[in-house]
């Protein structure tokens, strides 16, 4: 390192698995980002993503200032003018119209940045709308609402312990690329190959033989949007040959015997003719899952964003509850995040619920607070009362990311009004009116907020700026958005919303069971607080708050200065039974049958004799490590070499419809088709093509001057609003029917 070069240590912000970054500066410049090797959870793991940070700082096509649309032009604009331009806008629309005219879209990134998972509530709260729409219901929402009927609580999500089970049962997840998804774990990879190399087993389901497949003890491909066939076969195997072994769970399940009677329809003969997957084999899974001494079942997207997403996410908990690994060392454990409330004393919990307002034009129930994206353009189409006349978007790119995509693309336009907190003028905000781009990862200070319970350790870690930012923060432009939204004006003062944030805080920390500030006085706690921020004042209240933390009585435990003496991060150790903590249904118990669960079954017994119907091949998704989702094809290393955006065919069905490999194909949908590249590859099971999503960067008007050398096609052009998992919402990326023809 030459003597103008100075180190920042941080965690990366692109993906769920937290790695540690070592930034080598000079002046304001990225000079080099590697691993960081003292970080205690990544121990200098890193990937390409991570390593292409300073080439995302440095991107010229990032949005320094915010971009006012008058008709097609577009312009440079001051704050001063732009949030002008966002009161008269939101305001013009809610007088008109109403609250429930102005929707939302939050999109993935919010929950990587201290700004999104603690600056949008008060923003949605001041909106008062019943369009919230995000990436969850093109995601995880099936988790949620499974966690919600079973253990009361759509937040107590159970993750593999991954460092020390003897048997991993995978589904629909690819850590190889993806770094791990509802389970927190730089360097997936390597904790998977020490889990093998201790003597442990892999077995991997998935249609494609993914990289994490090849590395599997077993893998077993699937037809697509079978899962939840096959899970609740594997329960009615254990039932069969009597290997339910609650362990000490025994006491804390209520719905035994009717889960029994759900699963009686699913002998592996029948699962097998939904799966693919053979009958015997799905009998031996069993037996070596029951068999195991700590085991532990994950799925991810692939099981989530099917058809039969809440069941697929209820049938994986459900072994980890049947084979007595739920909440035990080695199986499937909840995190404790150092940043964790006591659970609130006082009326017995109510239950988890759904349908609290329904969408308006599919009557679709409201979920967490949330309407599925996959009605997101038919609000926005359909005249009426209550019709969507604006859109806020954060963090988000909708176009390509929701199904049915170009739907949307071209309902956009017919938007009053319509503002992005985005950093680039992409397939999305490129409809925007105001585009208000936040400051870049390094010039700001991070915590993990959202996955801290995800993690397979516990571990505590802040960082502060890297770069010094003279830009608006991201906290700001939210906290503008949120008093212009509640009628204070472009001109109200955005510290009044850090306020309120922390006043509640500690106003319910102070009323919590066993608190530490309890008769504390509120203003001499805010006073003790450290950090330069609102949002790192409040990061201090909580850590200080909670289950480390140093209650403000000094002493080893954690705290913002704590943190911020240890860049590096502080491991807490490895994660510890404590489902009692968790667990909120009304009986105390988790419930392994409930109603609405219960009643969706049916709809999977009638699914287990369909075909997939003459010709028609199923479309599943893929990823791979240089991309990330939609939004980082503008940064070169990244899309350098081999065209990725490929479908990918089997032999056999490549042959039967004359494709070859680099030909070209159209691929059609009930909405929508599209010329692609061909990849013929036995990677993929027969009857099964793959196309990554997020890419389709040929769009006129968007301002990425990379990502369009290499355009590729979206996914989400073939993919079906229409399509949901009903519980959840949640759209269904995964067995969508289409038709391949050569294009010669
Ligand atoms: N067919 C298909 N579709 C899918 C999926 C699939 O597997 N198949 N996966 C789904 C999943 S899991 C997800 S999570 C969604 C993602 O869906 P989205 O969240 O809608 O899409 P992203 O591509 O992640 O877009 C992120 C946006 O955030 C912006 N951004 C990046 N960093 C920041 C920041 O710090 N602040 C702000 N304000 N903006 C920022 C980027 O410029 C970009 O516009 O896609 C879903 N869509
Ligand atoms: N490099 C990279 N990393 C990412 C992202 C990215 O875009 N790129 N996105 C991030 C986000 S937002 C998320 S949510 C996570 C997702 O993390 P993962 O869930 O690990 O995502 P994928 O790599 O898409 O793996 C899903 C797998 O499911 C398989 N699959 C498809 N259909 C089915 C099915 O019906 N049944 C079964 N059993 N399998 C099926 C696919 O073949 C694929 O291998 O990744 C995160 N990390
Ligand atoms: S796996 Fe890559 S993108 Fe994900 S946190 Fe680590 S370095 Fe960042
Ligand atoms: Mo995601």
């Amino acid at each position: 390192m030459s003597a103008d070069e100075r180190t920042a240590y941080r965690t990366c912000p692109l993906c769920e698995a937290t790695c540690g970054l070592e930034i080598t500066l000079r002046g304001d410049r990225v000079v080099r980002v590697r691993g960081d090797e003292m970080d205690p959870f990544s121990r200098g793991y890193v990937c390409p993503k991570g390593t292409a940070l300073g080439e995302l700082h440095h991107d010229p096509d990032r949005l320094r200032r915010p971009l006012l649309r008058r008709g097609g032009e577009r312009r440079e604009v001051g704050w001063a003018e732009a949030f002008a331009e966002v009161e008269r806008g939101l305001g013009a629309v809610i007088a008109a119209s109403g609250r429930d005219a102005v929707a939302v879209y939050l999109g993935n990134p919010n929950v990587h940045n201290l700004a999104g998972t603690l600056y949008l509530r008060p923003l949605l709260r001041a909106l008062g709308t019943r369009n919230v729409y995000s990436a969850s219901t093109a995601d995880q929402m099936p988790k949620h609402v499974s966690c919600g009927y079973l253990f009361g609580n759509p937040d107590a999500i159970p993750v593999p312990d991954l460092d020390r089970t003897d048997y991993l049962l995978m589904l629909g997840a690819n850590p190889w690329e993806s770094n791990g998804s509802l389970c927190t774990a730089p360097d997936f990879p390597g904790r998977l190959r020490a889990l093998r190399r201790r003597g442990g087993r892999l077995v991997v389901v998935d249609p494609r033989r993914t990289r994490t497949a090849r590395e599997a003890d077993l893998h077993l491909p699937i037809r697509p949007g079978s899962d939840a066939h096959l899970l609740l076969a594997l329960a009615h195997v254990l039932f069969a040959e009597r290997r339910v072994a609650l362990g000490d769970l025994a006491g804390s399940v209520a719905g035994l015997a009717d889960v029994e009677a759900l699963v009686a329809a699913f002998s592996p003969e029948a699962a097998a003719r939904a799966t693919g997957i053979e009958a015997a084999a799905i009998r031996q899974l069993a037996r070596s899952l029951s068999g195991a001494e700590r085991a532990a079942v994950y799925g991810r997207i692939g099981t989530h964003t099917a058809e039969f997403g809440t069941l697929a996410s209820w049938g994986v908990d459900l072994l980890n509850v049947l084979t007595g690994n739920l909440d035990r060392p080695g199986g499937a454990l909840f995190p404790r995040a150092p940043h964790a409330r006591r659970a609130a004393g006082g009326r017995p919990p109510r239950g988890f619920q759904t349908g609290r307002w329904r969408s308006r034009v599919r009557g679709c129930p409201e979920v967490r607070g949330e309407l599925p994206v996959a009605t997101l353009a038919e609000e926005i189409e359909t005249p009426g009362q209550g019709q969507i006349r604006a859109l806020v978007t954060v963090a988000g790119n909708p176009v390509l990311s929701a199904p049915n995509g170009a739907r949307l693309d071209g309902a956009l336009p017919s938007l009053e009004f319509m503002v992005s907190v985005d950093p680039y003028c992409n397939e999305t905000t490129r409809h925007a009116d105001v585009i208000l781009p936040p400051p870049p990862p390094l010039e700001r200070s991070h915590y993990d907020m959202a996955f801290g319970t995800l993690a397979v350790r516990h571990v505590a870690k802040w960082s502060p700026p890297a770069l010094a930012s003279g830009a608006v923060s991201e906290s700001e432009i939210l906290s503008r958005l949120a008093l212009i939204a509640a009628g204070q004006g472009a001109a109200a003062d955005p510290a009044a919303v850090d306020a309120l944030l922390l006043d509640a805080l500690i106003e319910a920390e102070r009323k919590a069971p066993g608190s530490a500030i309890a008769g504390r006085d509120p203003a001499a706690v805010k006073e003790a607080l450290a950090g330069d921020t609102g949002a790192d004042r409040i990061v201090d209240f909580l850590l200080r708050t909670g289950p480390w933390g140093d209650g403000f009585a000094g002493g080893e435990g954690l705290s913002l200065a704590r943190l911020a003496a240890n860049p590096h991060g502080i491991d807490l150790g490895p994660l510890e039974p404590r489902l009692a903590e968790v667990l909120r249904t009304p009986s105390g118990k988790i419930e392994l049958a409930p109603q609405p669960i219960a009643e969706d079954v049916a709809r999977l017994r009638a699914a287990l004799d369909r075909g997939t119907g003459g010709g028609a091949l199923l479309l599943i998704g893929r990823r791979e490590v240089r991309s990330n989702n939609s939004w980082m094809h503008n940064v070169g290393s990244l899309v350098a070499g081999r065209e990725r955006c490929t479908l990918q065919v089997h032999p056999e069905d490549a042959a039967a419809r004359g494709l070859t490999d680099g030909g070209r194909a159209q691929v059609a949908s009930r909405v929508g088709k599209l010329a692609v590249l061909v990849e013929v590859t036995a990677d993929v099971m027969p009857g099964v093509v793959s196309l990554p999503h997020g890419w389709g960067h040929d769009r006129p008007g968007a301002e990425l001057s990379v990502a369009r050398c290499h355009a590729g096609v979206s996914a989400n052009g073939l993919t079906d609003d229409q399509a949901i998992d009903p519980l959840s919402g949640n759209a269904v990326f995964n067995g969508v029917p289409v038709r391949v023809e050569s294009l010669g």
